[in-house]
């Protein structure tokens, strides 16, 4: 290995090894509830992170020490592609995500631009081919450039407006050229700072025709990735208008585009609205729209969007329990680790122990999740709390068949309401003890 020297593939070795290159609980050939774990989890590695970030914060320049980092212009950009592909090999990882801007680097003109990414897409394109890795979504990145300073499908200006779909365009072409299982919207300057200068109105409908003449242009040139918006507060824009999945869902519908798309969610994006990543998910998913997921975590004492690696199994066990329940489980999605390693850690080494970190807390959430649906943990719980709702007045209510006469006869002879309790302490205590002994 050329960026990762002395790195071995990393294995399953059980939990009671201290290898700290083993994984603990990722088995890729175990197989949970019908499914082998590989099949379940379908990592992703996140390019911007592993291989384009550097480490830098607000307050001073980039940490990481990287092999790739003794060239520049279209070299880089060639060596960060062979170190994509190594870290994928070392991690046993099947999928990658890159944003246009991550693979290449932008020339004097969109032309220019347009030829170095269509340069490195070839490359990739061929390391897939003798690798077998995959590409499980590509995206635009048109939140970097200060074009993008007003937005770019919600941009003040149409020239901006033309250029990203340009962008967006051939991003859809090299999605379709690497057999890209999905496409991500993420709407980073799609929002506003203050509505003193802001006409919501025009920019929500341009968004939704910019959305639309995607789809069609995805349909024309015959590329079947599965469209994904991902919701997101705020950070870079202080009202980001795909707030949450609830608010990208209403827009959605308002704008007939939601044959069309599903939702990609993100457990630090899910924090920042304040909701827990369980929630966007199981939101998404009593819609029909659970798409994908970007695994990380936030940090409860900062408000930010930290991306830490996720290793907080009450969470992840959470969302895999949302996974599990969703129709055909994550579908053509997968967990893409949109997670970087903090600036303390600067070696090459830690990108991978971070990986494993990550991918055994989901590969242990994901075990948790399954036996306590086998033994209808919260389906017992479900049952109980709404078990009014299976038979007399409740039937009616859910069968359709009551109004507010019928209620109202109902209340009246009632005799006094008994409510129960919702055990709230009890079924923590539950999912504490299946965390430990499963
Ligand atoms: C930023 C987003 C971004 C998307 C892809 O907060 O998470 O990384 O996943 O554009
Ligand atoms: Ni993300
Ligand atoms: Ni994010």
């Amino acid at each position: 290995m050329t960026y990762f020297p002395n790195v071995p593939q990393v294995k399953f070795e059980g939990r009671q090894s201290t290898n700290p290159l083993a994984f603990k609980f990722y088995n890729p050939d175990e197989v949970v509830l019908g499914k082998t774990m590989r099949e379940h989890l379908r990592f992703a590695v996140a390019y911007w992170h592993a291989f384009t970030g550097s480490g830098a914060d607000p307050f001073g320049s980039g940490t990481a020490i990287r092999g790739w980092d003794r060239y520049s212009g279209m070299d880089l950009a060639k060596a960060r592609v062979e170190a994509c592909f190594e870290l994928l090999q070392i991690l046993d990882v099947d999928y990658f995500c890159f944003h246009d801007r991550d693979i290449a680097p932008e020339g004097d003109t969109l032309q220019e631009t347009n030829r170095n990414l269509d340069e490195i897409v070839a490359l990739i394109k061929e390391n897939m081919k003798s690798s077998g890795k995959k590409l499980l979504w590509n995206t635009a990145n048109m939140f970097s450039h200060p074009r993008f300073t007003h937005g770019a499908a919600t941009t003040s200006n149409a020239d901006v407006f033309a250029y990203a779909a340009a962008q967006v365009k051939k991003a859809l072409e090299h999605g379709k050229e690497l057999g890209g299982e999905n496409y991500v919207f993420w709407g980073g300057r799609e929002g506003y700072e203050t509505l003193l200068n802001t006409d919501m109105k025009l920019e929500l409908d341009n968004l939704a025709r910019f959305l639309h003449m995607a789809v069609d242009y995805a349909k024309e040139i015959g590329f079947d990735a599965q469209f994904l918006i991902e919701p997101k507060p705020k950070e870079p824009s202080k009202h980001q208008y795909d707030f949450d999945a609830a608010t990208t869902l209403s827009f959605l519908r308002q704008y007939d585009l939601l044959p069309h798309f599903k939702l990609n969610i993100e457990a630090n994006h899910a924090t920042l609205a304040g909701h827990t990543f369980e929630h966007e998910l199981h939101v998404s998913r009593i819609n029909g729209a659970l798409g994908s997921i970007d695994a990380n975590q936030g940090d409860m004492l900062l408000g930010w969007d930290t991306d830490e690696f996720p290793t907080d199994l009450y969470s992840t066990t959470l969302a895999m329990h949302e996974i599990l329940l969703n129709e055909g489980g994550i579908g053509r999605g997968g967990v893409n680790f949109d997670a970087k390693v903090r600036r303390g850690s600067f070696e090459p080494i830690d990108l991978v122990y971070a990986h494993i970190a990550g991918m055994d807390a989901f590969a242990r959430g994901l075990q948790v999740a399954a036996k306590l649906i086998e033994d209808r943990v919260f389906a017992k719980v479900l049952d109980e709390r709404y078990a009014s709702f299976k038979s007399g007045i409740g039937a009616d209510i859910v069968a359709g068949k009551a109004n507010f006469r019928t209620l109202e006869a109902y209340a009246l002879q009632n005799k006094e309401i008994q409510n129960a309790s919702g055990r709230l302490e009890l079924i923590k205590s539950t999912i504490n003890q299946y965390l430990i002994n499963v």
